[in-house]
């Protein structure tokens, strides 16, 4: 049985859950960071020496970064699918998901952390609202790609939406002023049709 280390209101961790779900592959997760502590210890130190989540572990093989993980459960269990068979369409998922990572990532960071993890009167709102404007010009470059396709790499529900999916729906949700972009929102109400999206990524902000 695949073991998943990550507390469920972690993005990174949500990433994972989301993509098992979608490909009815069984786990078992085990609260990790935060509140719940256990990233420190030297056991889960040996498993992820960053002490962060997620983690898991799949009879005796340990992997953690999200992306890697997402990338690894999409081969194993979603080939022709949430892993594209086609090269370039592979290529394109693959594309999102580090840029989900390299670039937006970094922009929201500030934002998700200063809305949602700072008491209000500790909060640089100069700081986040300089970031927030930064991921609307982002963003925008998601709505373009978005354009005449269902799904960011297609017609098809691939990996390449899930980091993507798991960022935007917290920039979304977040009480921040977004340019409208009408194929990004198109995209959004795609996901939540989805009942793994809804069940693992439409929760409560925290
Ligand atoms: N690049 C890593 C980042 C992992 C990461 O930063 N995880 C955060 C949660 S989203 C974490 O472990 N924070 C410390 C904690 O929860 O104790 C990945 O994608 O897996």
């Amino acid at each position: 049985m695949l073991k998943i280390w990550g507390r469920a209101n972690s993005v990174n961790v949500r990433k994972v859950l989301w993509c098992c779900d979608e490909l009815g592959a069984p786990f078992e997760r085990m609260d990790a960071g935060m509140q719940y502590g256990v990233v420190n210890t030297p056991e889960y130190r040996k498993l992820n020496p960053n002490g962060l989540v997620p983690t898991i572990e799949e009879d005796g093989f340990v992997l953690w970064e999200s992306h890697a993980i997402v990338r690894y459960l999409a081969a194993k269990h979603g080939a022709g699918k949430l892993w594209p068979a086609d090269l370039r369409v592979r290529a394109d998922a693959d594309r999102w998901m580090d840029w989900a990572a390299g670039s937006f990532l970094p922009a929201f960071r500030p934002v998700f952390w200063g809305l949602v993890r700072t008491p209000a009167e500790s909060r640089d709102m100069k700081a986040i609202n300089e970031s927030a404007k930064k991921c609307g010009e982002l963003a925008g470059y998601v709505d373009a790609a978005l354009a005449g396709r269902r799904f960011i790499a297609g017609e098809q529900f691939t990996m390449g939406d899930i980091p993507l999916g798991c960022h935007l729906h917290l920039w979304l949700n977040l009480p921040l002023e977004r340019p409208a972009y009408a194929n990004l929102a198109a995209w959004h109400k795609r996901l939540l049709e989805r009942p793994a999206f809804d069940k693992w990524v439409n929760t409560k902000i925290s």
